[in-house]
């Protein structure tokens, strides 16, 4: 039985990390602790928690959450996280997460998400290992479980039709997708090596609160706001399936509930859009509710040069997650992208703190002279 009741949540500064912290603290029936690991790069920022600090963190015993700052790949910090807080389960979000910028200098997507991933997947293992240090698969603790948070871009590309399944041959095609994929097979491997409890999901595009404005829906909802240029990759028909952050999330909490060891789990919305279309909707949204005139903001999309290596289309068969474990989507399009439009209205100080690195004054002040 996995006990989940000591959790290191790796990368829970960022935008899924966060919502999943606050999603998990929100539940009646979770009564464990949250570590969040977080090395507060561009993309982490704690403010995004700050209201689950100030309720569940603090000293002493019936403390609920805990914010170290640290990198991954620092393997002497990683074991003392884990003795510090008797860690039992990881669910491991934190990488180096934009496609654009892994073109530019992939360098610390191989650092972070391969080189990090490998040293928590040891970590776990020495720490959880029964008996002698390299204990094979019957000695490690079998009420653990390291859950590895992944995307469907592993998979490469697809046409107009099909779909990604869990037996998708990987086939990366950019430096970001790359160093997931090699994360990936890690994971796995330290399952088929050594015993470690791993469970694995590839996710298709996630939108929702706290995403930092470099990804598509965030940047084009700013730009909008800014009345700046709407920049369009290539003809605009690459599709994405889209799936709204917190049905990402329960699918998370699912596996690492009933997902079983050495498994991946694929999960996605079902709801596949071509980049233009979904901009044209967007569109609609903030005009409607922003009290802007629609027609000025679509004067505003830029068809611009494509990125290199642009995948296609991605779409997500997560037919294994609804038939085994029962998981299902709750937020239609339509609702979740209104609760992204209007959150990044509502939260306009955090648009501007993520982007002008105020924030990291707030961090200094808050975090790490404490
Ligand atoms: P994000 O970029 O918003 O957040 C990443 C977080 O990791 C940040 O808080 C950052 O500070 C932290 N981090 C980066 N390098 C670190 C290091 N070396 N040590 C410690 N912390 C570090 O990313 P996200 O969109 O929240 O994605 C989370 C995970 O989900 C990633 O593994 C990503 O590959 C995966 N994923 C994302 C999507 C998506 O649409 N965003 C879809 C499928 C899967
Ligand atoms: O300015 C833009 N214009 C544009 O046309 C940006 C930022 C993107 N795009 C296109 C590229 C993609 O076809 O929109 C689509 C979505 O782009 P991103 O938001 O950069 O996401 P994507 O590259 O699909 O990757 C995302 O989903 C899978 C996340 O960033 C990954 O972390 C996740 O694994």
């Amino acid at each position: 039985m996995r006990k989940l009741s000591s959790i290191l949540v790796t990368g829970g500064s960022g935008f899924i990390g966060s919502n999943f912290i606050h999603w998990l603290f929100a539940r009646s029936d979770f009564s464990g602790r949250v570590i969040n690991l977080d090395a507060l790069t561009y993309a982490g920022n704690p403010e995004s928690l700050a209201d689950i600090d100030a309720r569940f963190g603090g000293i002493g015993a019936t403390a609920r959450y805990a914010f170290v700052k640290g990198d991954i790949t620092d393997r002497g910090l990683v074991e003392k996280v884990f003795v510090d807080y008797d860690i039992d389960t990881v669910v491991h979000f934190a990488a180096e997460s934009h496609v654009d910028r892994s073109i530019l200098g992939p360098e610390a997507f191989i650092r972070t998400n391969v080189l990090g991933t490998y040293t928590l997947l040891d970590v776990a293992r020495k720490a959880w290992s029964v008996g002698a240090a390299g204990a094979a698969s019957n000695g490690v603790r079998g009420d653990v479980l390291f859950h590895h948070v992944s995307t469907d871009e592993v998979f490469g590309s697809l046409g107009d039709s099909g779909y990604f399944t869990e037996s998708t041959p990987y086939d990366p095609r950019s430096p970001y997708s790359a160093s997931k994929a090699s994360s990936d097979h890690l994971a796995k491997a330290y399952f088929h090596t050594y015993g470690l409890p791993v469970t694995v999901s590839n996710c298709s595009n996630n939108y929702g609160p706290y995403q930092f404005p470099e990804k598509l829906i965030p940047l084009m909802i700013l730009n909008m706001l800014e009345g700046k240029a709407l920049p369009v990759y290539g003809d605009g028909r690459n599709i994405r399936d889209w799936v709204y952050v917190e049905d990402h999330n329960e699918a998370v909490w699912t596996i690492m509930n009933r997902g079983r060891a050495g498994e991946t789990y694929n999960i996605g919305g079902e709801n596949e859009w071509e980049n233009i279309t979904l901009l044209r909707r967007l569109i609609a949204l903030v005009a409607e509710e922003s009290n802007r005139n629609p027609a000025s903001l679509e004067a505003l999309i830029t068809y611009v040069k494509d990125r290199p290596g642009h995948d296609r289309r991605y779409a997500i068969d997560c037919s294994k997650l609804k038939n085994e474990l029962g998981w299902k989507q709750h937020f239609t399009f339509d609702a979740g992208l209104r609760a992204t439009v209007r959150w990044y209205l509502d939260n306009q100080e955090w648009c501007s703190h993520v982007r002008s690195g105020e924030y990291r004054n707030w961090i200094e002040k808050n975090y790490i002279t404490r």
